[in-house]
């Protein structure tokens, strides 16, 4: 069996991968099975936190590790919240600032936005790889669907006109900064079998 472990607390994350990597055979493991203080992220891009990330779990623990930071970047507020987004207007729920960054948008005409996501990847020889993906699209005028979490009630996809929040698990990881980024991790894994025991 092929285990992965995921350095993430966030549950909308490990869902993703799982539905993912588990039909290509992976086990899956997160956080919650270990117990874990989660490192500062002082760095100032997705992969450097992504890398902070992973490292702090593959220290302790001898399993293919894997972290990822994404977040959303608006370009009417000069690339906000970006690798702050989970940490933007801390404290409230999404339905709040997904409605704030729509008020905060209302008189812009430019709606562009994009979803960065960086794995970071350390091997069994304790060798760091980042692969990123990005998502582009719009900010939606008000909050769309159930699915998905964080900030896809208000980002459309333009594929398929529909906010990220609006498509099925399988339509959104067809298209995401995420599922992007796990296609590459796993071409590289393919490459080298060695990864896969
Ligand atoms: P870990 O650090 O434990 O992995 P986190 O939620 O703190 O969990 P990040 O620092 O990478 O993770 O912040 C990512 C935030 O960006 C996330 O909490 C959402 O607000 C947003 N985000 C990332 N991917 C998203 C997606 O696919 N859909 C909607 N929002 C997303």
């Amino acid at each position: 069996m092929k285990e992965i472990m995921i350095a993430t607390g966030n549950k909308n994350k490990t869902r993703e991968y799982r539905e993912m990597l588990e039909p290509l055979g992976y086990k899956v493991h997160d956080l919650s099975e270990i117990e874990h203080v989660d490192p500062e992220e002082t760095g100032t891009t997705f992969a450097e936190n992504a890398l902070i990330k992973a490292r702090s779990v593959h220290d302790r623990i001898k399993m293919m590790t894997i972290a990822d930071d994404s977040g959303l970047s608006i370009r009417a507020l000069n690339g906000e919240p970006g690798i702050y987004s989970a940490r933007y207007l801390e404290g409230h729920d999404y339905d709040y600032k997904n409605h704030t960054i729509i008020e905060r948008l209302k008189d812009k005409t430019d709606r562009y936005a994009w979803f960065t996501c960086a794995i970071a990847l350390i091997d069994h020889e304790g060798k760091e790889h980042v692969f990123e993906g990005i998502m582009e699209g719009e900010i939606a005028d008000e909050l769309r669907g159930n699915n998905g979490f964080g900030y896809d009630p208000i980002f459309i996809v333009p594929q398929f006109g529909k906010t990220s929040a609006e498509l099925s698990p399988d339509d959104k990881n067809s298209v995401s900064h995420r599922g992007k980024a796990t296609r590459m991790l796993l071409e590289y894994l393919k490459g080298h079998p060695e990864e896969e025991e």
